[in-house]
């Protein structure tokens, strides 16, 4: 058996082990980490990184039954029960063609919701009922048929009325021939329940392929996906629901046996997999950040990360990233920064034999004045170095080449230029992300309700039935985000010296309510929208269907680029940090939503309606 044939058929042998772990048997841990030997009894490294199953397009075409339950399996080492979709975590790759369609049943068969009646408030109770989001698609947003009721990319559901226990949605999306190529993921989006369900694994990648899957370079390249996830569950391994988890993405600890803190990143569902490559080799990379809370700064020891596609957008070129010389004690140093909802794909080529780190170098998600330093790690503010995976370089020459020259760019992502902009009407919108803090701390965590600083409307001014700005303002339980209300609301009311300025409520009434603040937008327009972020987090802002051709941080013009999701910098109300960018409203109708990507901040109301008419 040729080096060649031995190194596939222990790809292959990992690719069995991952659809094992994906049924939920526990590995032996002797498979891990040991050596086998080729036929001149050279030992060659064995792999643990496993790829996610891959469920591929024939003829145009892709239409898969999504079972949403309960897994047993072992994650990091540890028994849990999580919720899951398709029996996997992560949940499969989806992998279609520019043109195709894309087909997906989802099939709840997570068990009846108990939150009811007396439970947390009203948006938390449904932490079993689901629904679907294709996170950067540009797709549309609304029904594709009303009888029978087909769904795009539809996520403006009621808590109440999502995808509920022992119900079934079909999902049909149509890739258009001029979408951009690239990766996406998949995962649940139900107000109220998207933390904890993406917090317990509910996420994967979703791929479109393209031209620039043709350029020869990366068409010989191997292509591994790696889904960045951040399970999180407490000391029985299960997360039962949205009041235990954490602001900062963790398990909020109402009690000792709740471990605390920030979870540890898996690939794939494995901790610190081992890749192995050939001299000279280069593969195709694709880095998800699926967590919920947590961002990632990548950096390869030794090598460089060539950039070539940013959440899913290519830029034409390969933008080099490190190699970086890792400094425990700095905050400072940039390697592929990925807010959770961030994608990037890059080529590596293999350097010399040795053993390479895959870091997430430290990484401020705020700035609260004082960069933590080990040890005195300021939660939230701060991530610490982690070893993410191990690199093998085996001295086999493989000798491959990276891209010489300009990469295709969908036409799609042309520059919105400046006449772009005013023959469009030049119109311009402010939007303010903040989170207002309760100052009252010490009732609510004595189980009081909340008091918020602020005048609340009569009752007669509440449109919607039932008792919903109560729940939307008042979170009862004891998390963390007990004292803290998130909201979207306009600049034009909240830049203001003031903390709480009159008329601040309009930031913090649910999205889907009639009084809330909705961007209403003609189809076919293009906008400059500028995102302003008045706490010390980096919140992300994502935004649903369209991308976003980012031109300006805090005021200052930049090298533009497309994304979906963008870490604001961060700010006070009286000196916000802000995000411009263009975006063309194009081809599909409908309402759909912004928010933050931190979403245990989405679950609590940093959501808002896009509805473009
Ligand atoms: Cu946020």
């Amino acid at each position: 058996m040729s080096t060649t044939d031995k190194n596939d058929y222990s790809r292959r042998d990992f690719l069995r082990l991952s659809w094992t772990v994906a049924a939920g048997v526990a590995l032996p841990p002797a498979l891990y980490g040991c050596l086998s030997s080729d036929d001149s009894g050279t030992p060659v490294p064995t792999e643990t990184f496993v790829e996610p199953q891959v469920l591929a397009s024939r003829n145009r075409r892709l239409d898969v039954t999504m079972t949403v339950a309960y897994l047993k399996t072992m994650l990091d080492g540890r028994e849990v029960n999580l919720r899951s979709l398709f029996g996997s975590i992560p949940a499969p790759t989806l992998r279609v063609n520019v043109g195709d369609t894309l087909r997906v049943l989802v099939d709840n068969r997570l068990p009846p919701n108990k939150e009811t009646g007396t439970g947390p408030v009203k948006h938390l109770r449904f932490p079993n009922s689901m629904n679907l989001h294709t996170h950067g698609l540009h797709v549309t947003p609304g029904l594709v048929s009303e009888n029978p009721k087909v769904y795009g990319d539809f996520v403006m559901d009621d808590p109440e009325l999502g995808i509920k226990p022992g119900t079934t949605r079909q999902h049909q999306y149509t890739i258009r021939p001029d979408h951009p190529p690239g990766a996406y993921w998949y995962h649940p989006h139900l107000h109220g329940s998207t933390a904890m369900q993406i917090g317990s694994g509910m996420a994967g990648a979703l791929l479109i392929k393209g031209a620039i899957d043709q350029v020869p370079e990366i068409a010989a390249a191997r292509e591994r996906v790696f889904v960045f996830q951040a399970p999180i569950f407490n000391a029985t391994g299960t997360l039962e629901s949205f009041s235990q988890v954490a602001d900062n993405g963790g398990i909020a600890a109402p009690n000792a046996s709740v471990p605390t803190g920030e979870p540890p990143f898996l690939i794939n569902g494995v901790r610190r997999p081992r890749l192995v490559m050939r001299r000279g080799e280069v593969q195709n990379w694709h880095f998800l950040n699926t967590a919920i809370f947590n961002f990632l700064n990548l950096s390869l020891d030794g090598h460089p990360l060539h950039i070539y596609s940013l959440d899913g957008n290519t830029l034409g070129q390969l933008k080099p990233v490190g190699p970086i010389t890792p400094d425990p004690q700095s905050f400072k140093l940039e390697g592929i920064v990925l807010a959770p909802g961030n994608r990037a794909s890059v080529l590596v080529k293999a350097g010399a034999p040795g053993t390479y780190l895959l870091r997430t170098l430290n990484v401020l998600i705020g700035d609260s004045g004082k960069p933590p330093a080990p040890p005195t790690f300021i939660t939230g503010a701060g991530l610490l170095e982690d070893i993410v995976a191990e690199v093998i370089v085996i001295d086999e020459p493989r000798p491959m080449n990276l891209p010489p020259g300009p990469l295709p760019v969908p036409a799609a992502l042309a520059p919105i230029t400046d006449q772009e902009l005013a023959a469009a009407g030049g119109h311009k919108r402010m939007i303010v992300f903040r989170a207002v803090n309760n100052p009252d701390s010490n009732a609510s965590f004595q189980g009081l309700p909340v008091k918020l600083p602020i005048t609340l409307p009569p009752a007669s001014d509440i449109v919607h039935p039932g008792d919903e700005l109560n729940d939307w303002i008042y979170q009862q339980d004891n998390t963390p985000l007990a004292n803290t209300v998130l909201g979207v609301g306009s600049a034009s009311t909240l830049a203001s010296p003031n903390p709480v300025p009159p008329g601040e409520l309009m930031e913090i009434i649910p999205f889907q309510s009639t009084r809330a603040t909705k961007q209403i937008v003609p189809l076919g327009s293009v906008e400059e929208w500028t995102i302003f972020n008045m706490n010390f987090i980096k919140h992300p802002f994502h935004i649903h269907v369209n991308p976003c051709w980012v031109v300006r941080i805090n005021d200052k013009p930049i090298d533009p680029y497309w994304a979906d999701t963008m870490a604001l910098p961060s700010g006070t109300p009286k000196n916000p940090g802000s995000i411009t960018f263009r975006s063309r409203f194009i081809d599909f109708k409908g309402a759909y939503v912004m928010h933050c990507h931190m979403l245990a901040h989405e679950d609590m109301g940093m959501m808002q309606t896009v509805e473009v008419v």
